[in-house]
């Protein structure tokens, strides 16, 4: 089994213990080995700490690539923020030679150092290139036959400058991701729009970030069974998001919200349970009784 240092960030451990469950059922059934490396710290976040200052943003993200380094492992991320800013702060030291030297002068006081040849990987892509929706369909016990919109997020369409990742005004790749679990992608008008939660807006600017995340949920209708997406900060902000919108402006939002690996879990046969998808704040009562044929299989705790 190929192994792979889990780089969870702050979200899926603190607030979304559901997404880790479904990390832990799906990678190794894909034949993949997560590393836990209990040293690792915040990515830290590419829109706040990058935004307010390059240097201690490259240096904390530096720490998490030696700690890999170290222990000979790639990383792999599953959230579009870690990916940002453990990719992006990577390819800066590898550039750059006397950024490196500078980074390396700062990790030395805690006796670390870091050559910036670390292999950065972010779940979606990984899927996408390195396992292969054949791959993926392989695993497939149950087609979902479920109508799915997908949210990318900012960091997967729009993460300049190092990288280009798909394309921005049409995303294909969780669409695709989508589709081999015999699901029908749908399209809707907001489809690239951001969720209204990264760069620090839902913490600092709370009533913005939702009126964002109306703009983003108002399109999604009866067409789609559920929303996707890859970043347990996206899903945050989409899932319990809603919940914020019904309580604050008296709204009755219930769209169901499933992390891509909580769909390929199910597609692979886990339980509900297996895959803590009863730990998402909207409910799913309504996607899981349509994969399982008009059945309710409600999560036993
Ligand atoms: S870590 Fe701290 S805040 Fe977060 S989840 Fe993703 S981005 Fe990185
Ligand atoms: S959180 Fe995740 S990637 Fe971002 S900035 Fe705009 S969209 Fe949601
Ligand atoms: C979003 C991360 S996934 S950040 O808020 O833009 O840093």
């Amino acid at each position: 089994m190929e192994e792979y240092g889990a780089f969870l960030g702050c979200v899926i451990p603190n607030r979304y213990p559901g997404i880790e469950a479904s990390i832990r059922k799906t990678m190794p059934a894909l034949g993949i080995k997560l590393v836990d490396v209990p040293e690792f710290s915040c990515c830290p976040a590419p829109g706040i700490f990058q935004s307010f200052n390059y240097k201690t943003w490259i240096t904390l993200a530096a720490r998490n690539l030696a700690l890999a380094q170290e222990r000979g492992l790639k990383i792999l991320t599953f959230c579009n923020g870690c990916f940002g800013s453990l990719y992006d702060a990577n390819t800066a030291l590898k550039q750059d030679k006397k950024l490196l030297a500078e980074v390396n002068g700062l990790l030395s006081k805690i006796n670390m150092k870091i050559s910036g040849n670390v292999t950065v990987e972010h779940i979606g892509l990984f899927l996408y290139n390195k396992i292969g929706l054949d791959q993926i369909k392989a695993s497939v016990k149950k087609p979902l036959g479920l109508n799915v919109a997908t949210h990318s997020g900012c960091h997967l369409l729009r993460s300049e400058p190092y990288k280009e990742l798909d394309n921005n005004e049409k995303p294909r790749i969780l669409d695709d991701l989508v589709e081999v679990l015999g699901c029908k992608a749908v399209e809707y008008d907001s489809k690239v729009q951001c969720c209204g939660a990264g760069g620090g807006v839902r913490t600092a600017l709370a009533q913005i970030s939702l009126q964002i995340l109306h703009e983003k949920v108002k399109p999604l209708n009866s067409s789609a069974d559920c929303l996707t997406d890859l970043c347990p900060f996206c899903h945050l902000q989409l899932d319990k998001g809603q919940i914020e919108l019904n309580t604050q402006y008296g709204l009755d939002y219930k769209f169901p919200v499933l992390y891509y690996l909580q769909l390929l879990g199910l597609a692979m046969g886990f339980t509900p349970l297996e895959l803590g998808i009863n730990a998402n704040f909207t409910p799913t009562d309504s996607v899981l009784k349509k994969i399982s044929d008009g059945q309710v299989i409600i999560p036993q705790i």
